[in-house]
C-alpha cells in the first residue's frame, strides 16, 4: 500500500517509459460468491483480509521502498514518510544523514525496522506530511512522555504541509531555504477562463438571488466550484460529487425555499441523477442548473456521458418537460437567464435549468486536434 498525501499527489517530473512487461491475465475468482458481501460472506471475507495482514506485512519488511540507512549518532532517529524523505534529503544533499534514518514509502509499517530504530535511538523524529498517522501508532494513546517527537508534540506544526524548512528546523538546523518562491511561479488563486460559461450563469443567478436571499445555493464539485470564490460568492456548499441536488433537497424539506442546486453535466451523470429522481418522487420545490459545458472540465476535458442526451435524461427522470429550461450563457442574454431562472424559482415543483455552452479550453484542444488532422490528410 501507497500513502498518498496532498504535495505528492501534486508533484510533477519527468519520467521514463519503459515497454510493458506482462499484464495479468483475466481470471474468474476462485471462489464465486466472494464479492457477494452478504454478513455470512463478508465475516468470511474479513478473517481472510486479516490473514492477509502478515503476508503484507513481510512485504514491506522486504520493500526497498522501506529502508534504513545507519548512522552513529543515535541520539536522534528519524523516519520520514513518502515526500517527507525527499525535504530530508534537501538537507542533506549527499545522503549522508548523522542520524539512522528509516526511509517509510509501503506500507503496513515494517514492524522490525520500526523497532530497530525506536530500540536504537534516544529519540524519534517523525516525519510525514498531512495526518500524523504513523506518529499515533507509535505514540500511544496516554502516552505524554513519549520519545516519539512530531506533530502530536509540537516539534513539527500540527497542521499544513511539510516542506525542507520545516524538516531542517525541527533537526536544530538553520533554515537555509526560506521558501522564497519567485514571482513568476507565486501562488495565484484558482480563476474560471476568462470566457467561461460558467460565469455568465453566475452573473444571471447572483442578480436573480438579489430577489430570493443569500444562503440558498448548494453546489458541486467542477470548474463552476470557483463561483464560491470572488468576484462571484455565488454558491454556499460544495462537499462532495453528487452532494449539490441533495443537500437542496434537505434544505427545501427544511423550509428554505427556493432551494438551488448549481451542478456540472459530467457531475450530474456520475452521482447527480438519483438525487433528481427522489426530488420528482416527492416533487421538491428545487432548481437544479446543470451548468453544461459539453465536458469534464476540471480534469482535463474528457468526454461528459450528458453530451446530447441531458434533457432526456431529466424528463426520463420525471421533471416536467416544460420545467426543463435550456439557455444560452452569453452576456447577451444575460436578462432572459435572470427571467427564466426567477420564473423556474418561483415554480413550486422540480425545475432544471441547463445553460450549455462549450468549455472553451475543451473547444479550442478539439479545434486544434481536428486542424491537424486534417493538415495530416492534406499531406
Ligand atoms: C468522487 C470523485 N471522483 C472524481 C473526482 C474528480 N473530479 C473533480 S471535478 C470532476 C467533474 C467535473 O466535471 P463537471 O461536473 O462537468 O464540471 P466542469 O469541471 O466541466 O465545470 C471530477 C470527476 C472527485 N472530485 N470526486
Ligand atoms: S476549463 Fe472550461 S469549464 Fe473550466 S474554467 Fe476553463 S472554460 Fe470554464
Amino acid at each position: 500500500m501507497m500513502r498518498i498525501t496532498t504535495r505528492l499527489s501534486h508533484s510533477r517530473a519527468g519520467i521514463e517509459t519503459r515497454p510493458l512487461k506482462q499484464e495479468n491475465k483475466l481470471k474468474y475468482p476462485e471462489d464465486p460468491i466472494q464479492f457477494v458481501l452478504l454478513p455470512s460472506n463478508a465475516r468470511k471475507r474479513y478473517k481472510g483480509l486479516l490473514s492477509l495482514q502478515s503476508l503484507m506485512e513481510q512485504e514491506s519488511e522486504r520493500s526497498s521502498f522501506n529502508t534504513y540507512y545507519p548512522a552513529r549518532n543515535k541520539s536522534l532517529g528519524i523516519i520520514a514518510c513518502g515526500i517527507a524523505f525527499n525535504y530530508l534529503m534537501e538537507n542533506y544533499p549527499e545522503r549522508k544523514f548523522p542520524h539512522p534514518v528509516l526511509q517509510l514509502g509501503q506500507y503496513p509499517l515494517p514492524f522490525s525496522k520500526v523497532e530497530k530504530i525506536v530500540n536504537e535511538c534516544e529519540q524519534v523524529l517523525i516525519l510525514e506530511d498531512g495526518y500524523p498517522l504513523v506518529e499515533e501508532m507509535l505514540k500511544g494513546y496516554l502516552d505524554k512522555n513519549s520519545k516519539i517527537k512530531g506533530r502530536l508534540d509540537g516539534t513539527i506544526p500540527r497542521d499544513g504541509e511539510l516542506n525542507p524548512d520545516i524538516v531542517a528546523k525541527a533537526l536544530g538546523k538553520e533554515v537555509k531555504f526560506g521558501m522564497k518562491v519567485p514571482d513568476i511561479v507565486a501562488n495565484r488563486p484558482p480563476e474560471l477562463c476568462a470566457g467561461c460559461s460558467h460565469r455568465d450563469i453566475y452573473n444571471a443567478l447572483n442578480e436573480t438571488m438579489k430577489e430570493f436571499g443569500k444562503q440558498k445555493v448548494f453546489s458541486d464539485i467542477g470548474c463552476y466550484t470557483l463561483g464560491a470564490l470572488p468576484p462571484w460568492n455565488s454558491i454556499n456548499s460544495c462537499v462532495d460529487m453528487g452532494a449539490s441536488i441533495t443537500m437542496a433537497k434537505g434544505a427545501a424539506d427544511a423550509g428554505v425555499h427556493p432551494s438551488i442546486a448549481v451542478i456540472g453535466d459530467s457531475t450530474f451523470t456520475h452521482s447527480g441523477m438519483t438525487a433528481l429522481l427522489d426530488c420528482v418522487y416527492e416533487n421538491t420545490p428545487v432548481t437544479v442548473i446543470i451548468s453544461d459545458n459539453g465536458t469534464t472540465g476540471m480534469t482535463g476535458g474528457q468526454a461528459s456521458h450528458a453530451t446530447g442526451r441531458l434533457e432526456e435524461i431529466c424528463i426520463g427522470l420525471g421533471v416536467k418537460p416544460e420545467h426543463v429550461r435550456v439557455l444560452t450563457p452569453l452576456p447577451k442574454y444575460h436578462d432572459e437567464m435572470v427571467n427564466v431562472l426567477r420564473e423556474e424559482m418561483l415554480y413550486e415543483g422540480v425545475s432544471v435549468v441547463i445553460p450549455r455552452r462549450e468549455c472553451i479550453q475543451t473547444l479550442g484542444r478539439i479545434k486544434k486536434e481536428v486542424k491537424v488532422k486534417v493538415e495530416e490528410v492534406v499531406k
